[in-house]
Parts: structure tokens; C-alpha cells; sequence
């Protein structure tokens, strides 16, 4: 018999806090990309920062890559850049890791690519990527959420074995929208209220409505593990698990808070339907096809 959904969401108007079923840190390790300590750590936490994991000459080179893309007209006539409402500034670019090749190299430099295999205990494939730029005086907020909320209602991922790597590719500081997160958040599962409108990305990825926490029970985990800010030097590495509640402050100094995020899915954990019935989120949102795992590399950047 089909073991029921623990994490249904977004069914009705009620909202609900629900035990985690799955694991944090899998234990079918199959590589050593992080000590016991750090397993440890991102356990209780549910992220790790690791600082200066890329030297200051190889941040210089994709921070280039990252401005040449944003600079790129036509990227930024693709679906896959996301326009800020207000400014019109591209806010975020999605699937850089099939659109550009030197990230596409960079998702298997194995300083990232091996600490998710690790944590995730299997061969990894990547479901999103995503370049969020968040530009100097104009770079807009990403309100409280859990984004497994959303990977499991909007793209059907079954289980919690998916973190983000964010790589910080500007310094981000305590003023310029570093990533805030709740500590031991990811223990627990917010189920929103509401129902998913369709094609609710074009919106969510600008503002999201949907899938944002009751603010009670934000208050709630947020008394529990308190809001700690990833603030940390350019070439400084944030994992994060799939479930952990976070988001992260507009950005009114002249300084961007530009990082590109991998999330990196456990190749035993790939998407099914969505939740309710809803159209499954295009390709370059939520990957589906060609999914291989990602074998780790040492290449230059
Ligand atoms: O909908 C998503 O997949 C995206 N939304 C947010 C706010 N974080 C995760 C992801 O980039
Ligand atoms: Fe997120």
C-alpha cells in the first residue's frame, strides 16, 4: 500500500507544522566531502557554510561570466531571466548550468559537487540552478520559504533529499540581503494555505504569495531556532537543505549581493507529478529530462 503524503500542502485554508519524515544527512555516504563535525553540524542546523572555497582569482572569473550573461540581450529575452517588477533589472537567470559552460563545469567541481553527494548519501543530479543578482539599491526581497514546500507541491519532488550550494560571488554582508535562515527549521514542515494558481511561477519567482508560511507558525520556529545571517566573503559556500526556512532582505546599498545557487537532488529522489493536478513547472525550472548523475572534477576553473 502507498505510504500517505506527510507533506501535503496548499490544500485548503488551513496551515499546519508537521514532522520531518526523512532523514537530514543520509548515511549511505558514498564519498568523503565533509567531515563527522561538519555532518553534524548541518544535521542540528540544516546548512553549512564552508568560507573561502574559491580563490579570489577564480570569483573574478565568474563574477565576468555572471555580468556577461546579465549584459547578454538575448539571455535576457529568454524565459529563463527573470525581470525585477519595478527596476527591470534581471533579478535571477535559471538553468545557467545548461545554458553556459563554465558552469556547467562548475556544478561538478567536486568542492561542491562531493559535499552534496555526501550529505544527500547517492550520486546527485542537478534540479535547478539559478544566478540570483540581487543588484545594488534596487534588488528586491525573497520572502520566508521553505523551498522543498514548493519543489514537492509545484514539481513534485517525493522526499527531502535535495539541497541548495549557494556560492557567493560578492561579499554579502549584514546590509546588502545576505541569506537569512532559521536554524533546525528544516525539522519541521510548514504546510501552506491555499491553492496553487496555475503557471504560478511567472509570478512566484518575482514576488511568491503562495507557499509562504502562516506567519504564527514562522513566529513560531523562529522563537525555537532564532534567524542567523550567512554573511560571508566572496568565494564563501552556503549549503542548505531542501526544507530549511529562509529568504532574504532587498538590498538598498550600492553594493549586489550577486551568488549563483546549484540544487543539487538525490538521483533516487527524482520528480514526479505535482501536487493537485497542476501542469508541471517547465524544463528550465525543475529538471526532468536527461537526468544523469554528475561525476565529480578537478578542472580549472
Ligand atoms: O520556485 C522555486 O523553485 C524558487 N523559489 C524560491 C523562492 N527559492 C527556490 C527556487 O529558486
Ligand atoms: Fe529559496
Amino acid at each position: 500500500m502507498q505510504m500517505s503524503n506527510p507533506y501535503l500542502t496548499r490544500r485548503n485554508d488551513s496551515a499546519a507544522i508537521v514532522a520531518r519524515v526523512d532523514p537530514v544527512v543520509y548515511e549511505e555516504s558514498i564519498t568523503q566531502g565533509v567531515s563527522e563535525q561538519q555532518k553534524q553540524d548541518y544535521a542540528k542546523n540544516g546548512f553549512l557554510q564552508i568560507d573561502h572555497l574559491f580563490s579570489a582569482e577564480e570569483v573574478k572569473y565568474l563574477l565576468d561570466e555572471l555580468h556577461q550573461m546579465r549584459q547578454d540581450f538575448a539571455v535576457q529575452q529568454r524565459p529563463e531571466a527573470i525581470i525585477e517588477r519595478e527596476s527591470q533589472e534581471v533579478r535571477s537567470i535559471f538553468n545557467v548550468h545548461r545554458l553556459n559552460e563554465v558552469f556547467k563545469n562548475l556544478v561538478s567541481d567536486e568542492r561542491v559537487l562531493n559535499v552534496a553527494r555526501s550529505l544527500l548519501g547517492s550520486e546527485v543530479y542537478v534540479h535547478q540552478s539559478r544566478i540570483n543578482y540581487k543588484p545594488g539599491l534596487h534588488g528586491k526581497e525573497f520572502f520566508w520559504h521553505s523551498d522543498f514546500e514548493t519543489w514537492h507541491s509545484e514539481d513534485g519532488m517525493p522526499r527531502m533529499r535535495a539541497l541548495s550550494c549557494s556560492i557567493l560571488l560578492t561579499d554579502n554582508s549584514e546590509h546588502n540581503g545576505p541569506l537569512l535562515v532559521i536554524p533546525g527549521s528544516h525539522k519541521h514542515y510548514i504546510s501552506c494555505q491555499g491553492e496553487t494558481p496555475d503557471e504560478h511561477y511567472k509570478k512566484s519567482l518575482k514576488k511568491q504569495e503562495y507557499g509562504v508560511p502562516d506567519g504564527s507558525l514562522l513566529e513560531y520556529l523562529a522563537d525555537m531556532g532564532g534567524i542567523h545571517s550567512c554573511t560571508g566573503l566572496a568565494g564563501s559556500v552556503v549549503f542548505f537543505d531542501c526544507n530549511l526556512m529562509h529568504g532574504s532582505n532587498s538590498n538598498i546599498t550600492p553594493f549586489s549581493r550577486s551568488n549563483i545557487f546549484f540544487v543539487y537532488n538525490s538521483i533516487d529522489n527524482q520528480l514526479q507529478q505535482p501536487l493537485g493536478g497542476i501542469k508541471p513547472r517547465p524544463e528550465f525550472i525543475a529538471a526532468r529530462e536527461d537526468i544523469d548523475a554528475i561525476q565529480p572534477n578537478n578542472l580549472e576553473l
